[in-house]
This record gives C-alpha cells, structure tokens and sequence, in this order.
C-alpha cells in the first residue's frame, strides 16, 4: 500500500480512534477478548448466533468455566461497556473469533469466517479494521478479506481507483485454557497485517490491554506461527508418547527415564499420556500436513502417534482386566483433556473409556470426573458405564487407569490401590515417593505411560 493511499483513508485517525468493537463469535477466545477490551474501556459488541449465549452474556454471566472471566463479563456489562446481540453492528474494528474445525479431509472448514464476513461486509464504509483471531489455515485471511472485497467491490484494501480501503490482519489467539484472563494480558501477540497497515492498526488495538511484546508481520506467517506453536507442543508430545511405548517393551519406567534425561542442560522431554486432546493441538498440525502435504512427514506422524496412544492404552487395560476373570470392574480415573479442568472437547478420555466398555461388554466401568456432573452421553449411553466417586471406583475395582492427573487423584494414598493393577499413563502415583508410614505396602504397577 502507497503512502499516497493511506493518506486517503486517513490511517492516521483509525488508528487513535477505534472505541466501538464488535467480536463476532462469543466462545472461549471472543467473549474474554470482548470483556478485556471492555474493561478497559472500549464500547464492546459481542455477536453470537446462539440466542442463549447473548441472553447470558447481556445477564453477565459465563456460559462455559473460565477462571476470573465471570468478574470481567458482569463488570463490563453493569458499567454499559459490554452487551451481546446476534446481529452485526456497524462498529470501528472488527474482530472474527469463531471455529475453524476441519473437515473429513482433515482441510479446515471456512464456513464461519465466510458467515462472519457476510455479517460484516453490508456494514462497511470504508477505513474499518477487520481482524481474525481464529486458527487459521495459511491463506485464510486473505481468503477472508477476498470474501469481504468480493460483496464489497466498492471497497480495497489499499485504496485503489480511490475505492475506501479496509485494513485487515489476522492476530491469532495464544492463551492457555485455564489461564486465558491472565495469558491475554501477559503473553506475547503476533499480528499480521495483509498490509503493514493493517498490523500497525491491529497492534494498536491490542494495546490497549496486552502488556506483552505485540510482534508484527504479514498475515500468512502469522498463520502460520500460531500453528508451528501447536504443532511444536504435539510433536514433542508424541516423542514422549513413543518414549512410553518403547519404555514398557524395555522394562523401563519411562518416567525415571524422562526424568534423568532432562537432567540434560538442553534436553526438556514433555510427559507422556493417554493421547492428545482439546481443541487446538489435536487439529492444528493437520493445516500444515493440509497445506504441505508432501513436505509435513514429522508433522503428519506425530498427529499419528499421539491419535494411536489411547488404543495402546486400551490394550493394557484390557491385558490387565484379564486376570481378573469374566466380569472385571475397571476404574477410570479422569475424562477431561487436561488437569484441573472440566472441559471434555477431543478428550482421548472418553474414546479409551468407550471402547473399553464396548470390547468388554461384561465388565463394569466406574468412571470418576470429578469435574463433570453427568455421563457425557456417548458414555451414558452404555449400560456397563457408571460415574462413580474416586476412593469408591478404587476400592470396587480390579483394574484402575489412570487418565487424567487432577489433583484429587494424586492426592490419593497408595494404600487405596495397594495390590491392583495400575495403569497410570500420567505417572501420578508410580513415581510418588511413598511416605515412611506407606512404604511399607507394595503396589503393583504398570510402567506403561
Ligand atoms: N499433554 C501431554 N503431555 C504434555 C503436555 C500436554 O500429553 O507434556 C496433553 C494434555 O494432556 C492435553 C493436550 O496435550 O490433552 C493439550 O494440552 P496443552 O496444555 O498442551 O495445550 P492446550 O490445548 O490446552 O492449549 C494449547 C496451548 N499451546 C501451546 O502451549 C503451544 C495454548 O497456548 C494455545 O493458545 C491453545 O493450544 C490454542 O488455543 O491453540
């Protein structure tokens, strides 16, 4: 974009005075966006295509648990900054937080950026910043500012044949689910501009509430950076998960092992689990194996690696239900994705927890989350599958897998489980130092991560 351009769109101005955002899409990245930029005193309009979301949103309340974002939402909805609709309003800046899952091509699927760009594009006049923050295949953002220039033609994006321009950049979302309201202050951002306008405008906007360095570049390694990240964390995972596998063909604890290698200065292996889940890194990498297919070799075998864990642990589960006769009782300790947390979404969890009671019709499954009130329904559905408090699955049980480390598991005395077969794939309870008074008891376990 020329100078001479820029200067017809007045930059300048657009980027002192964005006060009104809409953030389109109210799920676990727009809504904590809106209520930050609005506790910060920014007008915030959050559209959302399910009424019931914009229903508790306007009442100031959470649809989903996020530590901290309950206070941020009521305070930004009681002090008029924050309300939500399902329409599109006109505002200064947009910013697109919707879903990118992927296909049965495992190609990403576009269809709700194209839905919030035909949402946006009627309000246009000219000199607004459009923003996507969804995890975005490479090219997405261009796709998104073609999509909006192709119901717009009388717009541009650099003020061509004196056609308005918009500024459009792609600023991908980082956060840690759990940690989202701190992350958003305290993390780093990329942003990548289709034009470098348009990351100049971009940063600003994200500097109203981000204390962390705002990097810029153009949109498509910005796509980009927001996947390697992903897929750097899965490929490193599924190292771990193979380490785990080879460990239990060697006779090695595999967490002894990971231990004393990352005594190494410039060795730090992650830890080994029942498989990959969320949202983010299970689906990530497969954009770049989509978008480079023959070049993405470690990339695509590390998504196979860590999508074959959980049948490897359904193997040691059953080889170990085994001994204990024809109608075992298997306890399953943990369903969400991660610890601590209540979100169940691509949970290796509940596939393990699933096949187990399917290939073991005559076994019963005590499964413990104590983070869940009810069965997610594909368990519930089951009739050998109950949910069943922690120390009450243990002690029914002959064979207990351990699938997620929530802090009520760890906290667990080994005597509970003392002499039953152990599973342990997020090493809990095998490299807990017993204490003195229950060093005494011997506990049979697995080593299998
Ligand atoms: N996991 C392991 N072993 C490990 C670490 C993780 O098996 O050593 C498993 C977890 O149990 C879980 C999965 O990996 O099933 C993913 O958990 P996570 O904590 O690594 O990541 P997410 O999915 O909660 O969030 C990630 C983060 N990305 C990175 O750390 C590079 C987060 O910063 C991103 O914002 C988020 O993805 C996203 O939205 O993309």
């Amino acid at each position: 974009m020329s100078l001479s351009n820029l200067e017809k769109i007045n930059v300048g101005s657009i980027l002192n005075t964005i006060n009104r955002v809409a953030v389109i899409g109210l799920g676990y990245i727009g809504l904590p966006t809106a209520a930050i930029l609005a506790t910060n005193g920014i007008e915030v309009i959050g559209v959302d295509v399910s009424e019931r979301t914009v229903d508790a949103v306007n009442a100031g309340e959470v649809p989903f648990v996020e530590p901290d974002l309950g206070v941020h939402v009521s305070g930004a909805v009681s002090q008029g900054h924050l309300k939500a609709t399902t329409s599109t309003p006109q505002a200064e800046a947009y910013i697109v937080a919707v879903p990118t899952p992927f296909k049965e091509d495992r190609s990403a699927d576009l269809s709700y950026i194209e839905a919030a760009a035909r949402g946006i594009a009627p309000q246009l006049q000219g000199g607004e910043l459009l923003i996507l923050e969804s995890t975005s295949p490479p090219g997405a953002t261009e796709h998104m500012a073609n999509y909006v220039l192709n119901l717009r033609p009388d717009l541009s994006l650099d003020g061509a044949d004196g056609r308005p321009a918009i500024l459009v950049a792609h600023c991908p979302e980082r956060v840690l689910p759990g940690r989202v309201m701190i992350e958003l202050v305290t993390n780093d951002r990329i942003v990548g501009g289709m034009t470098p306008e348009a990351a100049e405008a971009a940063k600003n906007l994200y500097a109203v509430f981000c204390q962390g360095e705002i990097l810029t570049t153009d949109a498509v390694t910005a796509e980009m950076a927001k996947l390697v990240e992903n897929s750097y964390r899965d490929v490193n995972i599924a190292f771990a998960n193979e380490l785990s596998v080879i460990s239990d063909k060697l006779g090695i604890d595999v967490w002894e092992l990971i231990r004393l290698a990352n005594h190494h200065p410039r060795v730090n292996i992650l830890q080994p689990g029942p498989g990959v889940g969320g949202h983010c890194i299970a689906v990530d990498p497969w954009f770049i194996v989509a978008a480079a297919p023959d070049e993405a070799q470690l990339i695509r075998q590390a998504r196979v690696t860590n999508d074959s864990k959980p049948d490897w642990v359904v193997r040691q589960v059953r080889e170990a239900a085994k001994e204990a006769g024809e109608t075992p009782v298997i306890a399953v300790l943990g369903l969400a994705f991660k610890a601590n947390i209540d979100d169940l979404r691509e949970s290796p969890s509940i596939g393990i927890a699933a096949d187990l009671a399917m290939l073991l019709p005559e076994a019963k499954l005590l499964v413990v989350e104590p983070h869940v009130e009810s069965l997610p329904k594909l368990l519930a559905d089951l009739p050998n599958v109950e949910l069943a408090e922690t120390n009450d699955a243990i002690a029914q049980a002959d064979v207990v897998a351990v699938l997620v480390d929530h802090d009520e598991f760890k906290a667990v005395s080994p005597k509970t489980y003392s002499g039953k077969p152990v599973i342990d794939t997020r090493g809990i309870w095998i490299t807990r130092q017993p204490s003195p008074a229950e060093s005494a008891t011997v506990v049979q376990a697995s080593f299998g991560g």
